[in-house]
């Protein structure tokens, strides 16, 4: 299993390094389709690390955001978003990363996310504990909600955007806020770091969330999806908590979608705002 990390590790510095030089320069942006960007940092990076993996594990199979992969007959599948926080990269807000995730048959076994901005590097083995520039992990202790920091995620090309709002519309009133930075596999870290004590997405894909959800157990996190069934990297939502505050989540998400929502206040419209 270390050589998996090891290789991981070198791929995602030298995937590191790239985008830390072309997000210095101006951006091409091209559309896959309205509203979804990609970039050149996106497509080279994602050869970059496609080229490293095959050439160190042949036989495994690679899924990749930007289609550079390939199917195999082997256990092992790597899980690989070379850019996630595409928007933020093209906009020159530095908040993005390199997300590899190794599956055997469905469950992450290695993760790791390099934020090249930060230069803080995210390691996980099953089993091994998660690390943060080789220091271990653990999810935070806050077990109130009303005291907790969150986050989400809105992909530009959604259909639940309206199902979100009202979760954080919700979320905002009962925490310290939600965040909402652009790179879902940084949120999980952040939740692993213990930085954040909850995060949840509606509509990822799987390399946005294989490395990053392993990351969030081995910190002695719980992800489950927003029901608290079972979590699945093929699944559409993902729910990650430090566990101390996952009930009480779990019941804002059960409580907004039996229609429960904050009602419209007629006072809250711009030019008529209260006065503190
Ligand atoms: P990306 O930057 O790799 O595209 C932001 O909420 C999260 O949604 C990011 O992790 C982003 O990943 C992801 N995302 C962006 N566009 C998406 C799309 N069309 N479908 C699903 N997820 C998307
Ligand atoms: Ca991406």
């Amino acid at each position: 299993m270390n050589d998996f990390l090891d290789v991981a590790v070198q791929t995602a510095r030298e995937a590191g390094k790239l985008l830390s030089e072309l997000f210095e320069r101006p951006h091409q942006i091209s559309y896959k389709r309205p509203l979804d960007i990609v970039t050149e940092g996106d497509r080279r990076s994602e050869s970059l690390i496609t080229e490293r993996l095959r050439r160190h594990f042949p036989d495994h199979g690679i899924i990749a955001e930007e289609g550079g992969g390939h199917s195999s007959n082997s256990d092992y599948c790597w899980y690989v978003d070379p850019l996630d926080g595409t928007t933020n990269f093209a906009h020159g807000f530095p908040v993005f990363c390199i997300s590899l995730g190794l599956a055997r048959r469905d469950e992450v076994v290695v993760g790791v996310v390099l934020d090249p901005t930060r230069q803080e590097l995210y390691t996980a083995e099953r089993g091994g504990g998660a690390f943060l520039n080789g220091k271990r992990l653990h999810v935070s202790k806050i077990d109130k909600l009303a005291e907790g920091l969150l986050a989400t995620g809105f992909p530009p090309f959604d259909n639940h955007h309206e199902l979100n709002i009202g979760y954080y519309l919700r979320f905002t009133r009962v925490s310290h806020g939600v965040r909402r930075a652009g790179s879902a596999a940084l949120d999980l870290c952040s939740v692993a770091s213990g930085r954040f004590e909850g995060f949840w997405e509606l509509k990822l894909n799987p390399w946005d969330k294989a490395a990053g959800a392993l990351l969030v157990t081995e910190a002695g996190g719980r992800i489950t999806d927003l029901k608290g069934g079972p979590f699945k990297l093929r699944g559409n939502e993902i729910f990650a908590s430090n566990g101390l505050v996952h009930e009480a989540m779990l019941r804002v998400f059960s409580q907004a979608a039996s229609g429960d929502l904050p009602g419209r206040d007629a006072s809250l419209v711009p030019g008529n705002l209260p006065v503190d």
